[in-house]
């Protein structure tokens, strides 16, 4: 029987390859391990599959006595909803430790670097594997994704390093320039609709007895949204009331300027306001040198609920 690697849903690039490595590594380690994911693949990701000649892992989402590694999130919101019924052999993450239980003992990875894709370079580090060429670049990818080119407060020494091991074996010289060029079709907004652009790149997080959505839209150039602001602000109404949350909000991250423009749609924006001891202007604020939702947002969010 196989063992499947998945991410979370709305899979980011780290949730996509971070399934291909690890199942690539494991199955060198005799596993017989398939790699799965929750959801459709971003444009970001399609040019790194495309870029390194990945496979798109499997789509499955239903996970019921099945045996499975989990990447990239531990938290139950976002993880296949009958997860608790498989059997969760290891995590690779590097997220704040979640909700997940498991019946029985698991190999357990989580560190607090900037992508999942860095612990896993440890993990071939550490099992003396090989990294295939292929593999490498994505990997490499992914973690320049997650660390926006190592600009966000997230990444650290290890992330830094893993790219540039990375690098030397995929045989990329200019990993920065390629970095930009995957940033360049990940601000592509054009054609996309409201609900493509708000849910992109979203989580939904437990804030209490209240729910809360937080999507981020990272581009090079913030000007990009100047007509797009109604019709996002229009969706993220209708998101809140489909999924009955407390609040949606939308980061709207320029890499180049370093800060991000958030967009409240709330129940009560006071909260939002006294998070960021800022006021907020006709349902936005501009917050500057904030890249990273995960440390820079949801922790501020999280003690006012
Ligand atoms: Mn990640």
């Amino acid at each position: 029987m196989s063992i499947f690697v998945t991410g979370h849903t709305n899979p980011d690039s780290d949730s996509i390859v971070g399934a291909i490595s690890l199942s690539y590594l494991r199955r060198q380690l005799g596993d017989d391990c398939v790699a799965a994911r929750q959801g459709k693949i971003s444009d970001e990701t399609r040019f790194i599959l495309d870029k390194f000649g990945g496979d798109e892992p499997l789509l499955k989402t239903s996970y019921s006595g099945e045996e499975v590694w989990v990447v990239d999130t531990t938290d139950l919101a976002i993880l296949p909803k009958d997860i608790l019924q498989a059997t969760v052999l290891g995590v690779a993450d590097h997220h704040k430790l979640g909700d997940l239980t498991t019946s029985t003992p698991l190999e357990c990875w989580i560190r607090p670097v900037g992508c999942s894709n860095t612990i896993i370079k440890e993990m071939f580090d550490h099992y003396r594997v090989e990294i295939p060429k292929d593999i490498a670049g994505m990997m490499m990818c992914a973690i320049l994704s997650d660390t926006v080119i190592f600009k966000s407060p997230t990444c650290t020494k290890v992330d830094t390093k893993a790219v540039k091991d990375l690098a030397k074996i995929a045989g990329v010289e200019d990993f920065k320039a390629l970095g930009m060029e995957m940033f360049i079709v990940k601000s592509a907004v054009e054609g996309a609709s409201a609900r493509d652009l708000t849910t992109r790149d979203y989580k939904e997080f437990d804030m209490g007895a209240s729910k809360i959505g937080v999507g981020q839209l990272e581009v090079v150039d913030l000007s990009v949204f100047d007509d797009k602001k109604e019709i996002l602000f229009e969706d993220m109404k209708k998101l809140k009331d489909e999924s009955g949350l407390h609040s949606v909000i939308v980061l709207l991250t320029d890499i180049m300027t370093e800060g991000s423009q958030l967009l409240v749609v709330s129940d009560d924006e006071t909260i939002i306001e006294k998070a960021f001891d800022k006021k907020l202007d006709n349902h936005e604020v501009w917050l500057e040198g904030v890249l990273s939702r995960k440390k820079q947002v949801i922790p501020f969010l999280q003690p006012l609920f």
